[in-house]
This record gives structure tokens, C-alpha cells and sequence, in this order.
């Protein structure tokens, strides 16, 4: 836990290539808006920074998609971004853009620094070269056949199908998205962190860092122990930050490299006067809030950078997130599934702590989460309108009809006293859940003074003994008052939209933490009749996001039209009606069944991956359709001998193709 003088706190750069959506708020961005909002409450020195990566390969691939510069792509997405953060309520000091020109100085000067120290280490080494296209292929820009699980689709730096890193050398069958064609090898010399050499530094490091989460430290752990490995912090490609060295023409710096320093950059513009004392003096902590893909980067890469350089402080937190997940599936960009939020500011107007409660409910903060529209749902009626909005305005309504709208002057400040120590009690918890960034536990104690309330109210009856003894309903009222805003306090870094509702209701102006207790309003303060914070949400809008999500997804699934061709093309192709007359499991591998197939020419293995779908025994017998004339092929150490014909609807649901009556084997298709 951080007591120091003054914090840095970072929310992830995010690629300004798409629009956020509630992964990335539940990720990231509230749980870093929430710590600053908090700290600003206790009035502590904190400066929060965020802003787009607008650099690396995920850029250039997007506008080569949209057929628009990288410039186009990363000015679009910034405005998108930003407005929509500054509409949701992310409270950043700044958010800045890493194609700034300061940024290119500031990340050109930090290499040049390490540069100079002798840092890097120069190799010259063969990379992938695309021919047709005149470049270097980065690693994404290259696919290929898995090694592991012999994807046709893995990517130069990962397969997507059974997870594993990569290397582009390791695929085999490479092909270069960019012009389909086989790249050839080239010599390039890059410049590389020797991350092996500095792994003994990052160890002493992490060691020491007790109170990070667990699923952080198993991340660092499982790279440490793989051994570290030279990185290279330079890439052949022309988007980013030039390289500031003679013989490095048409080089880039590695983003990874340049987007750490962003933070720096930012705080530089935020602040050109005193952004030193936040990132050189011992007394400041500095604290990232990212992703979990993000985490090796964060814990591992810019501290080593960081400690090169040498006039750095490092980072003392990297409280990453695990993942949120959208009705039970995966976030997708590409399939579109998820729930954006520039859509749901449109779709539910003014509606952001709604929102953002029931994130918070979910954070991912040990372990993947989901995001589900009937929890919102729920969570809004039952848990923001039943208990806190009813609460809030049960003590206006009560208010107004017993004292007319003022806080009624109380007889004995011992009356009920209890309450305000359990209201004490609660505070320090919200407190040391959230430096512990225990940020679902921190607002159920929130939540917790609400009921508090509620329950007061519910034992005390003020509207069955206001006739018998006034005296003991002022007292009732007023520290109910005192209650509700208490809550208008403690809920600011929670629910910052409905903090600011109470407290317009209640007439007063902002507070801070330390200001929670017993006597915050004053006798005879003149207040709102009634306050209206929370509305239920009907079915019917939920039934309707519902609805958007599974159709933009089933729309965003169907393959486009591939190009055309000539008949004589089509002809080439020879499919024919077969029988399986044999099918059993392929051994270590959970997709592909072993088939022997009569297509009446001859009887022939064939490998086909279906074993998610079909077992051995459902197959067995069945007619099928079957690419005879594919040149064979060798999977698993076995030779398949063509290829059963397959429906896929790119969701990963695979159907077999059959003929539709008992036509004989060797049939053509046609
Ligand atoms: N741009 C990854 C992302 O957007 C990366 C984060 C950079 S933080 C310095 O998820
Ligand atoms: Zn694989």
C-alpha cells in the first residue's frame, strides 16, 4: 500500500484503431478513474494520464483494412475515443496522443539516452521480406500453418487457435498477407534490449514487490522462468517514431518501445513545469492500470528500460485485470461482439453510473468476468434503485413532509451516535479496499451505508411517532440527512454522476473523505423535496440491446463474396459422394479424426478436424462429399488424402455436407 507524497497513476495508451467498449472500461479505465477519484477526495497530489497508441502494426493493419492513411485511422478513432471517455466520466488530467510531436522527441531522445550507454545490442538477422511489396514483414503481417496445432491461420507472432507464441519462423507454409506471396529472408541489423542480460535486475525487482496481485506476479514469474530472451526495440516498417541513429533509415521504434514513454510524454505536457518530481523523486508512486495483455510490458520491459535510463523512478503497482466477457463469449472486435460505449451513451442517455455500477459489480479483478445485459438489468432495479436511489429519496420525501424541506435542529448530538461510528467504521473499509485496488469489496461497503440507512429508517418509524414525539423525529430526520450525505461523499469515486445528483438535492457543494461524519449539514439548510436518482429499466430496452448484439454479430459473420472465377476454374475441382467406412480419434489431438473414406474410385484416409463436433461413432457409415484431387497432405504424422466438404458459419460451428438422397459413392459433384 502507497502512502507516498504524491502518485502517477497511468491508464493504458489504447490503440487508436476501433472505439472502446466495456472491456476495456472494466479493464483499465474505471478502476484507474475510481483510485484517482479517490485520491483527489483526500486531497492527496495525484495527476492521472491516459491517451491513444497510435503507432505499431495494429494501426497500419487497420488502415490498410479501411483503405485510409494511418494518420486518417488514428485522428478518427483519437476524437472517437476521447469524446466518449469524456461523456462516460474517465476523469484524466490528460489524454494525450503518442503521434505528438513532443512524444516523437521525448521516445527519440529516451533511445538515444540508452543508445549512448551502449545499451542495445546490434544484430543483424534474416527477416521475412515481401517482394512484391518492398517491406519487411512484421509478425502479424505474416500467417501460416501452426506447428502445435496446424492452423492454417496462425499469425507470425501467435496462433489464435491453441494460443501458443510464436515466431515467424516457426509457421510453416509462410505467407505474406499483404500480396499472398511466400516471403523470402533478408538480412536486417536491429537494435535489441538484452533482456537476458538485465533478467537478474527485473528478478530483484519483482521479488520485492509483495503486495502485487497475484495474477500479475504469475505472469512475471512464467516469463522469468522461461528466460528472458533479446528483444528488438527497432522494426523495419514506416509508422512510428524514426529511429534517431545514422544506418537505421526506414526503421520505426518498436511500439512497445515508444508507448511506455507516453506516459512520460504526456505528463510532460500535462505539467512542463514540475512533471520531474512525479517521475524522478522517490517520494512519488507510480501506478499502472492496464489489461492483462498487457502486463509483461508494464512489469518487465519498461522497468528495464526505466532502469537503463537511470533518472527514473520505477513503477511501485501494475494492478492489471484479468478479462471481462460479453453473455458468456469472448469480447470480439471482429465479430463485433461487444457492447461499445459510444453506442451506449446513444442508447442510454445520461445513464453512465448505471453503467459503470455494474462493471465495477464485475470487475475482473482475480479472474475473468461477464458482462451480461438481464445483470444490468437487474443490478439497476434491485441493487441502485431499490436500495440506494429508494433510500436517498425516502429521507427527502420524509424531510419535506415533517420539517418542510429544512434540516430540523437536533436536541442531543448522543442521539443515535452508534450510527455514525458504524458509518466511521465503513469508511476506513472503502479505504484500505481500494489502496489495496480491491475495488468490487470497496463498493459493496459503499452500498452497505445505503442499507444502513434503510434499516435505520425501517427501526426507527418516524411516520408512526412524528404525532407522539416531534422531538425524536427531528433528530430521526437530521441524522438521516447527515447519512444521505455522507453517501454523497463516499459514492463520488464510485458513482461520480449520482454524487453530483445528491448533492445538488441536498444543496451543497463538494466535500472531501475526511470531511464524512456526523455533522456535515447544518440545522435549518434548505433542501430538495424529493430526488428522483435512479429509473428502473424496462424489459423491453434490454430485450432490444440483446437483439443488436446477436444481429450485428450474425451480419458481421457472413464471409464476403470471394473473387470470381472462370468456370474452367471451378472444373478443376473434382468432388465426389463417399462413404466413411472407418473413423477413429487422432491421438494428442483434439481436432481431427482419422477417416477411412469409399469414394468409389478407391478407399483412402482422410483427415478432417470435426472431432469438436462429430465423434468417431456419429460419423461412422455416413455418406459425405469429398475433394479427391487435393494434393496430399501430411497432419499429425498421418497423409490425408483429401477433404471432406464442410459448412462453417466463422462462429466455429461446423456442419457436414451430405447429399440429400442414398446416390451412390464415386458420384460427382457438380
Ligand atoms: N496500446 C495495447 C492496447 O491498446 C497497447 C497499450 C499500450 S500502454 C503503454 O490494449
Ligand atoms: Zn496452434
Amino acid at each position: 500500500m502507497s502512502q507516498k507524497k504524491r502518485h502517477l497513476v497511468t491508464a493504458a495508451l489504447i490503440y487508436a484503431n476501433g472505439p472502446i467498449h466495456i472491456g476495456h472500461l472494466a479493464g483499465c479505465y474505471i478502476p484507474s478513474d475510481l483510485y484517482v477519484r479517490f485520491l483527489r477526495l483526500k486531497g492527496e497530489d495525484v495527476k492521472f494520464i491516459s491517451g491513444t497508441d497510435e503507432h505499431g502494426v495494429p494501426i497500419t493493419i487497420k488502415a490498410r483494412d479501411e483503405k485510409k492513411s494511418p494518420q486518417e485511422v488514428v485522428d478518427y478513432y483519437y476524437n472517437l475515443i476521447n469524446d466518449s471517455f469524456n461523456e462516460f466520466g474517465i476523469s484524466f488530467d490528460i489524454f494525450s496522443r503518442t503521434s505528438r510531436k513532443i512524444h516523437h522527441k521525448t521516445s527519440s531522445d529516451f533511445f538515444l539516452n540508452l543508445y549512448d550507454k551502449k545499451t542495445f545490442k546490434e544484430i543483424t538477422s534474416s527477416q521475412y521480406y515481401d517482394e512484391k511489396e518492398n517491406q519487411f514483414l512484421s509478425d502479424r503481417y505474416i500467417i501460416g500453418k501452426c506447428p502445435t496445432c496446424d492452423n492454417e491461420n496462425a499469425y507470425g507472432d501467435q496462433c489464435e487457435s491453441c494460443g501458443k507464441t510464436l515466431s515467424p519462423m516457426d509457421l510453416k507454409n509462410p505467407k505474406s498477407t499483404l500480396s499472398g506471396n511466400t516471403p523470402v529472408l533478408k538480412e536486417t541489423k536491429n537494435w535489441y534490449l538484452p533482456m537476458d542480460k538485465l533478467q537478474g535486475n527485473i528478478e530483484k525487482y519483482i521479488n520485492a514487490k509483495k503486495d502485487w496481485k497475484s495474477n500479475v506476479i504469475g505472469q512475471c514469474k512464467s516469463w522469468l522462468n522461461d528466460g528472458l530472451k533479446p528483444r528488438a526495440m527497432t522494426r523495419d516498417l514506416d509508422w512510428g517514431v524514426k529511429v534517431p541513429i545514422k544506418g537505421a533509415e526506414g526503421k520505426v521504434l518498436y511500439v512497445w518501445f515508444d508507448a511506455p514513454i507516453g506516459y512520460i510524454t504526456a505528463t510532460k505536457e500535462l505539467d512542463p513545469d514540475n512533471w520531474e518530481k512525479y517521475w524522478k523523486d522517490e517520494e512519488s508512486s507510480l501506478v499502472h492500470f492496464i489489461g492483462k495483455d498487457n502486463i509483461v510490458f508494464h512489469t518487465i520491459i519498461f522497468p528495464m528500460m526505466l532502469m537503463e535510463h537511470g533518472d527514473y523512478i520505477l513503477p511501485e503497482n501494475v494492478p492489471a485485470n484479468e478479462f471481462m466477457n460479453l453473455e458468456g463469449k469472448k469480447i470480439s472486435t471482429s465479430r463485433n461482439w461487444a457492447v461499445w460505449l459510444h453506442e451506449y451513451l446513444k442508447d442510454f442517455p445520461n445513464m453512465q453510473d448505471e453503467l459503470r455500477y455494474c462493471l465495477i459489480t464485475n470487475l475482473p479483478e482475480n479472474k475473468d468476468s461477464d458482462f451480461s445485459w438481464k445483470d444490468f438489468q437487474q443490478k439497476n432495479n434491485n441493487e441502485l434503485v431499490a436500495i440506494l436511489g429508494n433510500y436517498v429519496n425516502r429521507v427527502f420525501v420524509l424531510c419535506d413532509k415533517f420539517f418542510n424541506k429544512k434540516v430540523p435542529k437536533i436536541s442531543s448530538i448522543e442521539i443515535d451516535k452508534q450510527i455514525f461510528s458504524e458509518l466511521e467504521n465503513i469508511k476506513e473499509k472503502i479505504e484500505s479496499s481500494i489502496r489495496a485496488y480491491k475495488f468490487r469489496e470497496a463498493m459493496s461497503y459503499m452500498i452497505d451505508v445505503a442499507r444502513l440507512g434503510n434499516k435505520y429508517l425501517t427501526d426507527t418509524e418516524p411516520w408512526k411517532i412524528f404525532k407522539d414525539d416531534p422531538d425524536r423525529v427531528k433528530a430521526i430526520i437530521h441524522n438521516s440527512i447527515q447519512i444521505v450525505a455522507n453517501i454523497s461523499i463516499l459514492c463520488e469515486p464510485f458513482l461520480p454522476f449520482t454524487s453530483k445528483k445528491i448533492k445538488g438535492h441536498l444543496n451543497i457543494s463538494d466535500l472531501s473523505w475526511d470531511s464524512v461524519g456526523s455533522n456535515i449539514m447544518p440545522t435549518d439548510h434548505i433542501i430538495s423535496g424529493k430526488a428522483h436518482i435512479f429509473s428502473k429499466i424496462e424489459d423491453q430496452l434490454i430485450e432490444d440491446q440483446i437483439k443488436k448484439l446477436k444481429l450485428s454479430n450474425e451480419n458481421n459473420n457472413v464471409m464476403p463474396q470471394k473473387n470470381t472465377i472462370e468456370f474452367d476454374d471451378f472444373t478443376k475441382v473434382d468432388i465426389r459422394v463417399g462413404t466413411v467406412i472407418e473413423a477413429e480419434n487422432v491421438p494428442k489431438s483434439d481436432k481431427l479424426l482419422k477417416l477411412k473414406v469409399d469414394t468409389g474410385l478407391d478407399q483412402r484416409t482422410i483427415l478432417s478436424g470435426i472431432s469438436k463436433y462429430y465423434s468417431p461413432d456419429d460419423i461412422l457409415n455416413k455418406k459425405v462429399m469429398v475433394l479427391i484431387n487435393l494434393k496430399p497432405r501430411k497432419m499429425m504424422g498421418f497423409e490425408s488424402q483429401g477433404m471432406l466438404l464442410l459448412a462453417d458459419d466463422s462462429d466455429g460451428n461446423l456442419s457436414l455436407m451430405q447429399p440429400d438422397s442414398d446416390i451412390s459413392d464415386g458420384s460427382i459433384v457438380a
